[in-house]
């Protein structure tokens, strides 16, 4: 049903029509009846023009007639009542971008010919200086790509962090246990260790008696054998009177026979009765050396390279014994510092500063390089940070650990190598989620004052999400 209006309604309708024209000059700049221009959706609430046709700046500063608002005239403290023209030098003018996410501009840029990169809608430039083409679609299918590339990257970003919290649960049960064994293997050890200490000591008293017996021996032995180099002596005239004799009277046969028998029994005797104490005289000393230059010398070298290899003293088994105890000492004490080592690194990783978040554990003991500029800059998160020239093995220290700063956005290592009229130079590690971890954007933005980007997936944030809340929540950024 159609309806028509009827002949004496017509200069009320005609009275209607001229004020809704009024209405439409007055708010020219108007993108909808409810909302002026350069209000945001959020913002149309406190814009309530059309009840008692007033308006009440946002700041509370004044309330001027609703006309007033985009009249290019600044009435409010606030610029509030002047969002869609550039009146306000404080105001803020919106673009809805439709199909893009909304932004605020100063309002000074209203009008002002340049299309705003902010404003993807054009809507800054309605004057008629410039037409803004909208790139709204565009710019926001390619901002949603780059969403969902983060957002990716944020979930694969995130199940490596859960692989990192289950290895960090992993580590440190197995750390706990280690923990526990070492401290049963030190304290069996400590056990051991006084067995072995009580009985090195007992071979080295045997080995300071066996020495002072030795000694006493040795003395005996030589005096025995100073004794015996009076028969040598005689031995070696007979024999010098049989090779005289024999030149000069040739005398028979068997009385030379008779003579070198007498010799070879002298000789045997010599040695079958030395023969066991030679075994046990010391090697020669200084203090022998009266007797080195003699015959006595030269039976002791005979005695020292041939026979006494053969002998083993009771001293050289006091000796053993006592060395072999001491390496046992040894062994079990070498033992105890490797397990207190042990012990000491399992301690100490299980203190890494990780502010809470065990996923950080899986950066302890690695260490990640990038090259900028003419350096090498190494990260080695939780312990230290270095610079080298790019080839060069000499590093610089940056600094070693020092805390979390940033709400756990950022890391700083400090109290490295003296700066040249600078201060010690340390680094700030601003931190960045992602899948792999990756040491970037290393600056020096003041002298010795360096700072860098570490991408890690223990920095990333939230929770995983399904598929479709993920989708759900891309579709809420984007106003339309
Ligand atoms: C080295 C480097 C630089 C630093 C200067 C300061 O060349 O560590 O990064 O700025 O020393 O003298």
């Amino acid at each position: 049903m159609t309806r028509t209006t009827p002949p004496i309604l017509a200069p009320i309708a005609l009275a209607l029509v001229s004020l809704a024209a009024l209405v439409a000059h007055v708010h020219a700049a108007d993108t909808s009846p409810g909302r002026p221009r350069g209000v945001a959706i959020s913002q149309a609430e406190r814009y309530h023009p059309y009840a008692a046709g007033k308006f009440t700046c946002l700041d509370g500063s004044a309330i001027i007639p609703f006309a007033a608002v985009n009249d290019d005239y600044c009435d409010c403290a606030d610029g509030s009542d002047e969002p869609g023209t550039s009146a306000c030098p404080q105001g803020r003018f919106h673009c809805t971008n439709a199909g893009h996410n909304p932004a605020y501009i100063p309002s000074g840029r209203v009008n002002d010919g340049v299309c705003e990169p902010e404003c993807c809608d054009g809507s800054d430039e309605y004057g008629g200086i410039i037409v803004c083409p909208n790139t709204c679609k565009a710019a926001g299918a390619a901002w949603r790509k780059e969403q969902r590339a983060a957002q990716r990257a944020r979930v694969q970003g995130l199940r490596k962090k859960e692989e990192y919290r289950k290895s960090a649960a992993a580590a440190e049960a197995s750390r706990a246990a280690s923990l526990t064994t070492i401290a049963t293997q030190i304290a069996d050890l400590e056990g051991d260790l006084s067995t072995a200490r009580a009985a090195r000591d007992q071979a080295e008293a045997d080995e300071r008696n066996a020495s002072e017996r030795d000694a006493l021996l040795g003395k005996f032995a030589v005096d025995r054998l100073a004794e015996q180099v009076g028969r040598l002596q005689t031995a070696l005239t007979a024999i010098r009177d049989v090779t005289t004799s024999f030149r000069d009277s040739e005398r028979d046969a068997d009385t030379i026979n008779d003579w070198l028998t007498a010799f070879d029994g002298e000789m045997a005797k010599l040695f079958a009765d030395d023969l066991e104490v030679l075994g046990e005289i010391p090697a020669p000393a200084a203090a022998d050396n009266e007797f080195e230059a003699g015959a006595v010398g030269k039976l002791k070298k005979w005695v020292f390279q041939y026979v006494r290899p053969k002998v083993t003293t009771p001293l050289d088994a006091a000796k053993k014994s006592a060395e072999t105890a001491r390496s046992a000492v040894w062994d079990l004490e070498s033992k105890q510092r490797d397990l207190e080592t042990e012990r000491g690194k399992h301690e100490s990783a299980a203190k890494l500063d990780t502010a809470g978040e065990p996923a950080y554990f899986a950066l302890a003991d690695k260490c990640f390089t990038v090259d900028s500029g003419e350096y090498t800059y190494e990260l080695c998160p939780f312990n230290k940070a270095e610079q080298r020239s790019i080839g060069s093995s000499y590093g610089t220290s940056l600094g070693s650990w020092g805390r979390w700063e940033d709400d756990g956005k950022t890391w700083v290592l400090d109290n490295g190598q003296a700066c040249w009229n600078g201060p010690n130079r340390s680094l700030k590690v601003t931190l960045e989620c992602g899948e792999i971890e990756i040491l970037k954007g290393v600056s020096e933005p003041s002298k010795c004052e360096y700072h860098a980007t570490f991408v890690t997936a223990a920095a990333c944030t939230g929770s995983l999400p399904d598929q479709s809340s993920s989708a759900k929540d891309m579709a809420d950024r984007v106003e339309l």
